[in-house]
């Protein structure tokens, strides 16, 4: 695990010169990015200086009782102003498509902890050692000696939580469990954050999860438990990705599984595969992503096929 001395130091000196800085999160944004550009953006702005947030999509709105900040479309910004752009969080989500349109003049960070990042900026803050970019964002702070408000621990927590599956997750070290005890003693409210983002489910969602669990099936010989959602389905249950990604989670705490598949129809005739494994299953579920062209962690990976999700007598077929 790096520990970035040089570039945090490098970072906090390119914050303490900017005027104007932009953080920017990564497209369908979780808790990860959410958490970690809310938390800069706290730091920023308390120590006088302008900042703005931005994402190609909207703030998500169940993170709305933690936070009333809103991301600005970069479309309706004057990129031009910023001496100091943040990118945190799956940076080739999004951030790939306007980091040229900065010109020359402003610094850029990139802060991610995903595998294969390919981008640069000229601070790179990434490593997949980490649980999350959060955790990143608090050894920043930490090795800057920026002392943390409440708000500032609770989006930390935030993402911490979210990309560690309420510390469920093999990338739940006891690091992370130091830190967000530190953020709790701080005041993150953790029972609301896992009411708010993780037990607080529509019926919508639960409708969508019961028609996935429904049709699910394992395969007893690579240890597979697989099921599909069509499009149909997902616009009747008005579902977002969060809603299926964790229908994969679910399924794989199937008792005698190895990996879980879901399969999921989108926009243009493609079909979203979700992957995900944990540690003891002994699975690299990034491994079957690349087979499909796709790619990931060990433990959560996915791909895109063209095709269809047939009905068929004995279940379902992709064409
Ligand atoms: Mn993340």
């Amino acid at each position: 695990m790096t520990n970035f001395a040089k570039e945090f130091h490098t970072l906090n000196y390119a914050i303490l010169n900017s005027e104007n800085i932009l953080l920017f999160a990564h497209s369908r944004p979780d808790s990860d990015t959410t958490g970690s550009v809310l938390a800069l953006h706290e730091y920023i702005k308390n120590i006088g200086k302008n900042a703005d947030v931005a994402c190609l999509d909207p703030f998500p709105e169940y993170l709305l009782p933690l936070s009333q900040n809103h991301f600005e479309y970069p479309a309706h910004l004057d990129l031009a102003k910023y001496d100091l752009v943040i990118a945190a969080d799956s940076v080739e989500r999004g951030f790939h498509k306007i980091k040229d349109q900065f010109g020359e003049k402003p610094v850029i960070a990139i802060l991610d902890h995903h595998p294969d990042i390919t981008l640069t900026g000229d601070i790179n803050i990434i490593d997949p050692a980490f649980s999350s970019v959060c955790e990143i964002v608090f050894n920043f702070f930490e090795s800057q000696k920026i002392p943390l408000n409440r708000q500032m621990a609770t989006y930390l927590m935030l993402g911490i939580m979210g990309d560690t599956g309420m510390f469920q997750h093999s990338n739940t070290t006891p690091r992370v469990m130091e830190i967000a005890s530190q953020l709790m003693k701080l005041g993150a409210p953790l029972a609301k954050i896992v009411e708010m983002t993780f037990t607080n489910k529509k019926i919508s969602t639960l409708k969508l999860w019961g028609k996935a669990f429904e049709k699910a099936k394992i395969n007893p010989e690579n240890g597979m438990i697989v099921s599909v959602l069509t499009q149909q389905e997902l616009d009747e249950c008005d579902a977002g990705t969060d809603d299926i990604s964790q229908v994969a989670g679910i399924l794989n705490t199937v008792p005698g599984t190895k990996f879980s598949l879901i399969l999921s129809e989108r926009e243009g005739g493609v079909i979203k595969g979700s992957l995900r494994s944990e540690e003891y299953k002994g699975a690299d579920v990034s491994k079957i992503a690349a087979l499909f062209g796709g790619g990931g962690h060990k433990l959560a990976s996915g791909f895109e096929i063209k095709g269809k999700i047939v009905e068929t007598e004995d279940g379902w077929k992709v064409e």
